[in-house]
Order: structure tokens, then C-alpha cells, then sequence
């Protein structure tokens, strides 16, 4: 568990085994859990188109992971908790994904989520599609050939990033018992198709990433500690995995979990733009309309504009 720090380029991004670096100078633009949602990821790849237009080159973009998979019912079946209507279109997401990655190698990034694992490993998902599984569906629909060049892709993919000064970006909540940056560097993703969810929890580094909704502060402090290379203190963890209905939720002083896409209203999403020169010491620091953005700003606004007795009744269900 004791570590060599590598030497961090401090302009580059870098990506050590399975934990990827960037640099403490630029803006970040990170979003969580698309799940297939092409117009929520077009309009994030948007919000990064923009403010690259306002501070040059050293913005980067980074989502958390599960990019692929997404609900299959119809506009009059869809369930209220799913959030806003949208269309499953994930061959859609991961080819826009996938030529963005070709033309921005070292500004365009994205974790691996339980969701792509389990094309490479991981157990098969059944949260949208039972049998056969999402995981199978998506095989299926986008053939052997184009299946390959997914899972080669999903193969190279980080499961943490650590950014600016002293950030943490995972998939899940960090319930990470005892690993630390050399575990989580060398993490092999193969080998656990045949395990239930459950015993996937048991399993360290990916069971401890990808599928928590919170942690224990004292949990996460001390992976912020293992995780830290070189001088500077690692502060804050921020991830998805789990929608948030409002957005966002700090937990304690260390935790922000936020929601891009899956499971929200149009309204209610938003995506992180950080100063990566600039140092969150806790995550109450990150504000909403400065470091934590909706989404669609125009249907955010239209919606904090209403009366409060009527908002708060909208919000009820
Ligand atoms: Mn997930």
C-alpha cells in the first residue's frame, strides 16, 4: 500500500494504471450517469464546447461513468421516479463519446462505471432490461464487431481521477476499507462475471467504488489519504452513481454526490465546472450557480422563479 509518487506533469493530464491525474491549472467540467441520455450529452459536451470558447485550452471534461445503458419504456409508461422522459440512444453516446475522445485525447475522459464493468468483467446489470440483461441487450444491438471495439475502449478506462487540488472523482460513494493509490492504480477489472451484486460489494477497490450512495466520513478521509501523491492533501470526493432528486447533496464535509441525468427532471440536473487551480477545502465551498451549474439553465430559472407555495407542491412525489 506504500507508494512512489509519480511525477505528476503539472500542465498534462496523466493516466497511471487505472487512476488518471489532471493537473491543478484549467477548469473541469464533470458530470455523472448519463445512461444513454444523447440530448443530456450533448448538452454537456455543450457546457465544455463553452467554456473552452472562455479559457482556452485547459478545460477538461471528465464523466464519472455509466455512460451506457438506459430505461426502455415508452413516453405514456414512463415512471415518474425515472425523472424527464428521454430515449435510450447509448451505441449514440459512446460513438459521440468515442470521436470526442479521438479529437481531445488529453481533454476528453470518462471513469468506468458499474455499468461498462459489466461488459468487461463485471456482472451482467438487470436494472432496465431483466433477461435477457442491458449488458447482453447492447451486445446484441450493436453486433460482435462494434461489441470488441466497446469493450477494448472499456478496457482502458480509469476507475478514479484524482484533479485540481486535492479532488477526488469516483463512480459510487468511496467505501474503500483498506486499499490505497497502488491498489486502486493496478485494479484488474476481469474475473467477476459470475458474481452476484451482492458479492460484488466483498470485492476490494471495485466493489468499494462503484456502488455506494454514501460513506462513513472517517472511511473517506482516510481513502483521501491513501490516495494522495506528492504535496497536496487530497480534500474533497465527488461522484454519482446514485440520483439525487435535487441535484445535489453534500454529506458531511468531504462528500458531494450530484446528478447530470439519469433519474432527474430536466430542471434539477447540473454538472461541476471547478477551478482546478483553486483549493475546496470542504465541498460546502463548491456553490450552486458557481461550481455546481444546472444543466438547462433557462428551465432551472423558470422554476426557482415560481411562487414558493407552488414549487414546493410540484416537488411532492
Ligand atoms: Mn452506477
Amino acid at each position: 500500500m506504500s507508494s512512489t509518487p509519480p511525477s505528476i506533469s503539472l500542465v498534462e493530464p496523466k493516466q497511471v494504471g487505472k487512476v488518471l491525474h489532471l493537473p491543478a491549472q484549467g477548469r473541469a467540467i464533470v458530470c455523472t450517469d448519463l445512461h444513454g441520455n444523447l440530448p443530456d450529452f450533448t448538452a454537456v459536451v455543450e457546457a465544455w464546447r463553452a467554456a473552452r470558447e472562455e479559457s482556452g485550452d485547459a478545460v477538461f471534461l471528465l464523466f464519472t461513468g455509466d455512460l451506457v445503458h438506459g430505461p426502455v419504456y415508452s413516453p405514456r409508461n414512463w415512471p415518474e421516479h425515472l425523472g424527464s422522459f428521454y430515449r435510450d440512444q447509448t451505441e449514440e453516446v459512446i460513438d459521440t463519446f468515442m470521436s470526442l475522445k479521438e479529437e481531445f485525447p488529453q481533454r476528453v475522459f470518462t471513469l468506468i462505471g458499474n455499468h461498462e464493468h459489466s461488459h468487461i468483467g463485471g456482472p451482467f446489470t438487470r436494472k432496465f432490461h431483466k433477461d435477457p440483461s442491458e449488458t447482453e441487450f447492447l451486445e446484441a444491438t450493436v453486433g460482435p464487431e462494434k461489441t470488441e471495439v466497446y469493450k477494448a475502449m472499456f478496457r482502458t478506462l480509469p476507475i478514479a481521477a484524482v484533479l485540481g487540488r486535492g479532488i477526488v472523482a469516483t463512480h459510487g460513494a468511496p467505501r474503500v476499507l483498506e486499499a490505497g493509490y497502488d491498489d486502486v492504480v493496478n485494479v484488474e477489472y476481469a474475473g467477476h462475471e459470475d458474481k452476484t451484486v451482492r458479492e460484488m460489494l466483498a470485492v476490494p477497490v471495485l466493489g468499494e467504488l462503484f456502488w455506494a450512495r454514501n460513506s462513513g466520513p472517517l472511511a473517506v478521509r482516510r481513502f483521501l489519504q491513501r490516495m494522495q501523491i506528492g504535496e497536496q492533501r487530497n480534500h474533497i470526493v465527488i461522484y454519482g452513481h446514485d440520483p439525487v432528486r435535487k441535484g445535489y447533496l453534500r454529506e458531511g464535509a468531504e462528500q458531494l454526490c450530484f446528478s447530470t441525468s439519469f433519474g432527474l427532471k430536466n430542471e434539477k440536473k447540473v454538472y461541476l465546472d471547478l477551478d482546478l487551480s483553486r483549493e475546496y477545502r470542504t465541498v460546502r465551498s463548491l456553490r450552486y450557480g458557481a461550481d455546481i451549474l444546472p444543466l438547462y439553465p433557462e428551465l432551472a430559472a423558470k422554476k426557482r422563479r415560481r411562487p414558493s407555495s407552488l414549487s414546493g407542491v410540484a416537488d411532492k412525489g
